[in-house]
This record gives structure tokens, C-alpha cells and sequence, in this order.
């Protein structure tokens, strides 16, 4: 039973998300304590504590509500949401807030012999994947009639073993399906890790503690690719190196105490700012550029 007054968030033990998002969570503010047996963590600065479990059982354990967010690929999520459906039950958790990593997408793949122009060339194909309600969904809405063959995993064998044709998986860099000789055709999904939390709202001190941590993490994801930007240059110069900015900074320009001449500009960028943009404004005048990464900003 999960306490009234703390919550709790479900996140991968290990594989590709865990880093991520216990990095997001650190920045974000929370630090947890981690138990002997490493599941549980409590959570020290705030009342939030830590499940680490497996990424598939994360749904599940909100929708039981052993836990009350998560932190989980939207392939995952939307998966069981279409088989829980499918199944007459409800949806066991809904997607609050999108988090910006773990980004991939599900595609049909096939061995380069195969033809295809569209989705109506799979009419009759076997497709191997771990994703048989996304597939099925998009093969529905494309009006395609293909055989869906449920894998447990390492589907990217299935053609070279016979057992399919394609094969429809998750794809970030593409060197997998490189490897077995595969092709990408089409997108099915495209992906990334989201905060889940319940169909149905939290009431009470635990909505109040939703609040914080979405608001905390959403501030830590609006500054992850800011950047504070500081040079000098000559008064006579400031508008050409202002025009120069990049496009929406926030500037204030400040003189430079004992020199009349120069004056100091401090911009916060929405987005990283490139060798060729400092090139170009030192070309107009400006110097003693620094570029810094924004840890936390609070308006
Ligand atoms: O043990 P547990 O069940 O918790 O972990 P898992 O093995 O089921 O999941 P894991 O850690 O592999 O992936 C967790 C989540 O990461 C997925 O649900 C996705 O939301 C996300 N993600 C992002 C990926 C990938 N990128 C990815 N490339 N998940 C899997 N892959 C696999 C893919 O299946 C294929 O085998 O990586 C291979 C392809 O990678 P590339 O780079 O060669 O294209
Ligand atoms: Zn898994």
C-alpha cells in the first residue's frame, strides 16, 4: 500500500533509460537513498521515493496502483494501453509529460530482396516483432492484411531463420538492422521516455507533490539546451553584434566599468551557440566570448 502523504515512481533497474532518468531526477533536485536490496530508493530531499523494476512491468504497476508515476518508452506504454483495451480493461496509465531521451521508433524492416513501394506490399508478409498491438494498429489504418508474428525477442533473425519475412522493432541508430542485412520501410511509432502517471488524477497532498516534480522537471528539460552567452564589444559596434544573436535570446547590455568605449552583452540562447555564430560576431567586432551551459533558471 503506498503511503498517502508520499509517491512513488517506477523507473527502469537497468537498461537503456535507467541512466537518464535517474540523471533527470538528480538535476531535477531529488536525491534518494537506495536500499540493500537496490529496488526501492527513498527519497531524501522530497517525499518521493524510487521502484527500480523491469521497463514492461511499469505500466502495470500503476494502473494496480502500486506506484503512482513512471518513467517509461511511450512504446512500451502505448503497447499494453492498445492490448489492455483490446482486452475490454482500462488504460493503466496516461502520459503527463514527454522527457526528451530514449528517443527511437518502431519500423517494418525487410531483407533488401524484398519489393516495396508502400504498406499495401506487405499484404500477406510475416512480420516478426515484440510490438504486436502498435503493428496491428498501423497495418489496420493502412488497410493491410499481413500475418503478425509475436517474438519474445532478437526478431531481427526472424528473416534469415524463415520464420518471417520483415520484422517491425524498435530502431535509434539503425546499426542492428545494418548488421542483419535488413532494410527500414516504413515508421510505425516513434518514441521516447515519458512521465506516466494515472488514468485518474491524484487528490490531496499527492497532487501537490505531482505538481513540484513536473514543474521541476520540465524546468530542468527547458534549460538542458540553453545556453548563457558573454562577449565584449566595441560601443560603436553593438547593434551589428547584436543582430547577431541567435534568434530569441534574452540580452542585457551593460557598459564596461573605465572604458567608454566597450560595452559588456550577456544573452541566455534557447540553443547551443556554434563555432560559425562566435566567428561571426567576433567578425563584427565582438571578443572575450564565452559560451556556458545553464544548470538551473528560475524566472
Ligand atoms: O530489462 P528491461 O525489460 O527493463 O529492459 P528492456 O531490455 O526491455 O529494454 P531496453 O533497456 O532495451 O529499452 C528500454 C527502452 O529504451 C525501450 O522501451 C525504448 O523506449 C527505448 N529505446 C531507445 C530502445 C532503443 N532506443 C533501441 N535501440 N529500446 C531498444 N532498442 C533496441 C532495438 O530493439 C534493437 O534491438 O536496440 C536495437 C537497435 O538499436 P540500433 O541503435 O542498432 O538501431
Ligand atoms: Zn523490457
Amino acid at each position: 500500500m503506498i503511503h498517502r502523504n508520499r509517491l512513488r515512481i517506477a523507473a527502469q533497474k537497468s537498461g537503456r533509460l535507467s541512466d537518464p532518468a535517474r540523471d533527470l531526477l538528480s538535476r531535477a533536485g531529488f536525491v534518494f537513498r537506495q536500499s540493500r536490496d537496490r529496488l526501492f530508493c527513498f527519497g531524501e530531499t522530497f517525499a518521493i521515493d524510487l521502484l527500480l523494476v523491469r521497463d514492461d512491468d511499469i505500466p502495470g504497476l500503476i494502473g494496480q496502483g502500486a506506484c503512482d508515476l513512471g518513467i517509461v518508452g511511450r512504446n512500451v506504454v502505448m503497447e499494453q494501453s492498445l492490448a489492455a483495451r483490446r482486452n475490454g480493461g482500462d488504460t493503466p496509465c496516461v502520459e503527463l509529460l514527454a522527457l526528451g531521451f530514449g528517443r527511437c521508433r518502431l519500423a517494418v524492416a525487410a531483407p533488401e530482396r524484398m519489393p516495396y513501394s508502400g504498406p499495401a506490399d506487405l499484404e500477406g508478409v510475416r512480420i516478426a516483432t515484440t510490438y504486436p498491438e502498435l503493428l496491428r494498429r498501423w497495418l489496420q489504418e493502412a488497410g493491410v492484411d499481413a500475418r503478425i508474428m509475436e517474438l519474445a525477442g532478437s526478431v531481427e533473425i526472424a528473416p534469415s531463420l524463415g520464420t518471417a519475412e520483415a520484422v517491425c522493432d524498435l530502431v535509434s541508430s539503425g546499426a542492428t538492422l545494418a548488421a542483419n542485412q535488413l532494410l527500414e520501410l516504413a515508421t510505425v511509432f516513434e518514441s521516447e521516455a515519458v512521465l506516466v502517471g494515472p488514468a485518474e488524477p491524484l487528490m490531496g497532498v499527492r497532487a501537490g507533490l505531482l505538481d513540484d516534480l513536473v514543474r521541476r522537471i520540465a524546468a530542468v528539460l527547458s534549460v538542458r539546451d540553453t545556453r548563457l552567452l558573454m562577449l565584449r564589444a566595441p560601443r560603436v559596434r553593438l547593434d551589428e553584434v547584436r543582430a547577431l544573436l541567435p534568434a530569441s535570446s534574452s540580452a542585457i547590455v551593460m557598459s564596461v566599468e573605465g572604458s567608454a568605449d566597450e560595452i559588456a552583452i550577456q544573452a541566455i540562447c534557447p540553443g547551443d551557440v556554434g563555432w560559425s555564430e562566435l566567428e561571426g560576431m567576433k567578425r563584427a567586432g565582438a571578443h572575450s566570448m564565452l559560451v556556458m551551459p545553464v544548470e538551473r533558471m528560475l524566472a
